[in-house]
């Protein structure tokens, strides 16, 4: 039986941590659909503290300790380099993980959940839906810088634990989908009949980029690999990108993914789950200032990785749109939901996005190139 949050267990979780805080109470926060995220008050000698505590999704992720174990590398690994680059206010800019009293990096409650604790990052913002393109900007130069900071990481990432396997292969994603096809658990498939050709007819461009990778052309980097505009906190007076946060998918990965995810949450001028997709369009002002932002944060990129940045946001959007109707086959088992066909919206958005930025591949091509030569001049 599912158990409620009331404030008592939530108090209980807290105290399992190591704060001298005492738990005033919590609340549900954010719009993630993954994890189930609470802002903690707590009071500490009559001054307020604040903490982020998340239970973790473990229905996907199977070993959190793998989940924690990469987190603790990361922001550890950030925090020193923050410091070493003389950043400004480095401790905010790094999430810092707040072990148990027993020292450990997560809480395993008795009924086998799961939760950690993080300091919470004050007078912050997060934006789910791009209006202002400076905002798309300056997330982007998060991701960016983020990604160059790890790329010493040591052992080059060799001790990441991959958290999801096979996360942004999407050809295993399209064979996941097909097999939620084959079985159509709720019958289904009978209403999607156009969304399944959409997936099916754009199926070629999941080819493009494992031979670049097996190549060399394409390099495997530490990559954060959800990167939602929602998941870099932008200061809540400068707007400037503070601290990039929801590092469960961080593990060996391309830029391209970074970029294309960012282009799929940020360009869509429509909610994710609009129910209008005739109207989604990719914003090209948005486009521009996510490849402009993550060039100048991310430092080198290859020439092909410079090439095929139009081609990372294709895919990573199309690859959403199938794990959305796949999902949505499967009676909604995996993305969190508040409404019926809120999946099968989220993924006619998707696709409508796909077919926009393919009709607009040579101004995004455009785009990137002169980014590219700004950001080397
Ligand atoms: P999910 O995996 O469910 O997306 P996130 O880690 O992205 O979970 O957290 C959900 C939301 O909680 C974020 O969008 C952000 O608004 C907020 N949040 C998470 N961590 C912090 C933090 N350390 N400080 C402030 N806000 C945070
Ligand atoms: C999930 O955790 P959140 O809400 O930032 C998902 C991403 C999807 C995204 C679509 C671990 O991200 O892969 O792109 O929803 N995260 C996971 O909105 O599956
Ligand atoms: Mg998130």
């Amino acid at each position: 039986m599912k158990r409620e949050f009331t404030q008592e267990r939530l108090g209980d979780v807290f105290r399992a941590f190591a704060s001298r805080s005492d738990f005033t109470c919590a609340i549900p926060y954010g719009t993630g659909h993954i994890n189930d995220t609470f802002k903690v008050t707590a009071n500490q000698g009559g001054a307020v503290v604040i903490f982020t505590m998340q239970r973790i999704n473990t229905t996907i992720f199977k070993q959190p300790e793998n989940v924690m174990s990469n987190i603790v590398q990361i922001t550890t690994h950030l925090g020193e380099r923050l410091v070493a680059e003389r950043t400004v206010d480095a401790s905010r800019r790094a999430l810092q993980v707040v072990l148990t009293r027993k020292g450990e990096n997560f809480y395993r409650e008795a009924d086998g959940s799961c939760w950690r604790l993080y300091v919470y990052v004050d007078q912050a913002f997060t934006v789910d839906c791009v209006e202002h393109a400076a905002d798309a900007y300056t997330a982007a130069l998060a991701f960016g810088q983020f990604q160059r900071l790890l790329a010493d990481l040591p052992g080059g990432g060799a001790s990441l634990v991959e958290t999801i396997p096979g996360f942004h292969d999407t050809r295993s994603r399209y064979a996941a989908f097909k097999a939620a096809l084959k079985e159509d658990a709720l019958g289904r498939a009978a209403e999607v009949g156009p969304e399944i050709e959409f997936a099916l007819a754009h199926e070629g461009l999941a080819d493009i980029l494992p031979p670049l990778v097996a190549a060399g052309d394409i390099p495997l980097r530490v990559t954060h690999n959800d990167t939602k505009i929602n998941n870099v906190l932008l200061d809540a007076t400068t707007r400037e990108g503070i601290c990039v946060i929801d590092l469960d998918t961080c593990m060996p990965g391309l830029a391209l993914y970074d970029f294309g995810d960012m282009v799929r949450a940020g360009t869509n001028n429509a909610a994710e789950d609009t129910t209008e997709p005739e109207k989604v369009v990719s914003r090209a002002d948005v486009f521009e200032a996510l490849a402009r932002g993550f060039l100048a944060g991310a430092g080198c990129l290859t020439p092909a990785e410079v090439e095929y940045l139009p081609l990372g946001g294709q895919l990573m959007t199309l690859e959403c749109g199938i794990r959305f109707l796949a999902d949505y086959l499967q009676g909604d088992v995996y993305f969190r939901t508040q409404r019926p066909r809120q999946n099968l919206d989220r993924c006619r958005s998707q696709f409508a996005l796909v077919a926009s930025q393919l009709k607009q591949n040579d101004v995004f091509r455009k785009a990137v190139a002169e980014a590219a030569r700004d950001a080397a001049g």
